[in-house]
């Protein structure tokens, strides 16, 4: 009852955005930050549900929009593990965020009961934010909620979303035997370095990086990072926290990925190796400019193929190829030369999942060592407790064996297991070419991308698309997917998908072909069939 009343009195603070219909997405909730108050707070509240439903586990709150404009912000949980929040609970959430203020208190009561929540068990909470400025506003509604529901908590004030998810795994796996590393900021950025530098053993990055971080928060951290790595020379650039309206604009790895071009203040020359980070450092894309001056781009598939390639090598050199069943999962957007190139020349295994993260995640922990990563440069590796007992505990043959091993070990150091993470993706990408003694340009020459095309649709409803077989089908509306295949079917490789899109009111539709003006004809066509 006292509890009770603390959230009343709390919420009235606030006020409701009047006809905002709020709903837990993909990437937790997400829109124009003046309209975040009430939802926050509703998160905050469900986040203390949720660690008492856990028995006291820590539950993370990251407070953040990622690549979007500087005006919108967002927030979302993480789960104990320093996975996304789990899907039943999302429902939860849009259930609270959209409950009226004056009842908001009997609807988290009710809400506890039908969770079956014991709620005289302790609930523990970390959150962090991102560098927007409406970020200080919103932690204290957070603030609040927690403190009216009793809620012990630890603010780590700005991290990149990343870490949030290292530290909150960190917390709940102390004095475990799954322990995952010292629960800070300082502890993230010393396992970070001291797995580089034994991954490093015996080679060299070759010249410098530059790194785009989107004047987000990835750039204070990348420069703090820095301080903690030795032996590869990276240049900072678009770190500009200070002006609240440079965020994203012009730069980061959406902008890339989406413009294909590098961002327009690169003063990178032909040959550098650049990459960029979005706005919470956990999507990362990698380019250079050819010596014709072309830009190319090395997309999140790049970085899954290099990686699954290098983990592939070092297995067999390490001789426990035969007892890890090592595999890749991707989206519909994967370039169709990427799922090729992984079938016939890597060989193999690769799981085609809806897009989010999530979903990724999920289908990644099936295999001993899974790959993971969207075109857009989200992912990471995941490795299995099989993988893990396999890796640690083989006795070497031979001295090429035991480097292998001690290379595979420190590798499930390096990667962040939690989540996709920039810095620690950026990383494993240094130390691969430097194994492998490439510059991007031997890396871009491994396959040739399908020119491909990707068009946003404007429709009257997008709910009546309703997708199967991983988004790269339509069931509805009837007859659309004939329409689709027989279109597909003219064109040299041609292959094309339409999906609503989970975070816009909008349908995506991606097509590639052997040529450009294949591609770019099929998408224009399925757009039109589309609308
Ligand atoms: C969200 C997802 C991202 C996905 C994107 C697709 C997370 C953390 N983020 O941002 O992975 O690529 O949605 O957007 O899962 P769309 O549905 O609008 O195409
Ligand atoms: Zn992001």
């Amino acid at each position: 009852p006292a509890v009770k009343k603390a959230i009343s009195e709390a919420a009235l603070q606030y006020q409701k955005p009047e006809g905002k219909v709020f709903e837990y997405g993909t990437a937790g909730f997400r829109m124009k930050a003046d309209l975040l108050n009430t939802v926050v707070f509703a998160v905050g509240l469900l986040a203390g549900l949720r660690s008492k439903k856990l028995s006291g586990q820590w539950i993370g709150v990251m407070v953040t929009a990622s690549h979007n404009p500087a005006e919108d912000n967002g927030v979302k949980l993480v789960d104990p593990m320093g996975e996304m929040l789990e899907a039943e609970w999302e429902a939860y959430a849009t259930k609270l965020a959209n409950a009226p203020l004056e009842s908001i208190a009997d609807v988290y009561d009710e809400l506890a009961k039908e969770i079956d929540v014991k709620m005289t068990n302790p609930a523990r909470v970390v959150f962090a934010r991102d560098t927007r400025a409406s970020g200080s506003r919103l932690v204290g509604v957070l603030n609040a909620a927690l403190t009216a529901t009793e809620v012990e908590f630890i603010d780590f004030k700005y991290m990149t979303t990343p870490q949030l998810h290292y530290v909150v795994r960190c917390k709940n796996t102390l004095g475990t035997q799954y322990e995952y590393g010292e629960p800070s900021e300082k502890g993230y950025y010393e396992k970070l370095a001291q797995s580089f530098q034994k991954v490093m053993r015996g080679v060299k990055v070759q010249g410098n990086l530059t790194v785009d971080c989107a004047n987000g928060v990835g750039g204070p951290k990348l420069r703090e990072l820095m301080k903690f790595l030795s032996g590869i020379d990276i240049k900072v650039v678009n770190d500009d926290v200070i002006n609240p309206d440079s965020l994203n604009f012009d730069c980061g790895a959406d902008y890339v990925k989406t413009k294909q071009r590098a961002p327009p203040s690169s003063k990178a020359g032909a040959l550098d190796r650049c990459a960029s980070l979005d706005g919470d450092a956990d999507r990362l894309v990698y380019y250079f400019q050819d010596e014709s001056n072309v830009f190319r781009l090395l997309d999140g598939d790049r970085i899954a193929t290099l990686a699954a390639s290098f983990i592939g090598d070092l297995a067999r050199n390490a001789g426990i190829a035969q007892k890890l069943k090592i595999g890749v999962v991707q989206t519909a957007y994967a370039n169709g030369a990427s799922t090729d190139y992984i079938e016939k020349v890597l060989k193999l295994p690769i799981i085609c999942t809806n897009t989010g993260v999530k979903h990724l995640h999920h289908a990644a922990l099936r295999f001993d060592v899974g790959v993971y990563f969207e075109a857009n440069g989200h992912g990471t590796v995941t490795f299995s407790e099989n993988a893990m007992k396999t890796i640690k505990n083989t006795e070497p043959q031979s001295p090429a064996q035991q480097h292998a091993l001690e290379c595979l070990q420190a590798l499930t150091d390096l990667i962040n297991q939690a989540v996709g993470d920039a810095l620690s993706d950026m990383l494993l990408v240094e130390a691969i070419l430097a194994h492998k003694g490439w510059s991007p340009k031997e890396w871009l020459g491994t396959y040739t991308d399908l020119p491909s095309r990707l068009v946003r649709v404007e429709v009257k409803d997008r709910s009546i698309f309703k997708a199967y077989d991983a988004e790269r089908k339509l069931e509805s509306p009837a007859g659309l997917q004939a329409q689709i295949e027989s279109l597909m079917s003219r064109y040299n490789k041609g292959r094309s998908f339409a999906r609503a899109s989970g975070t816009e009111d909008a349908v995506r539709v991606y097509a590639e072909a052997a040529s450009r003006s294949e591609a770019d004809d099929l998408a224009t066509r399925v757009a039109n069939a589309v609308s």
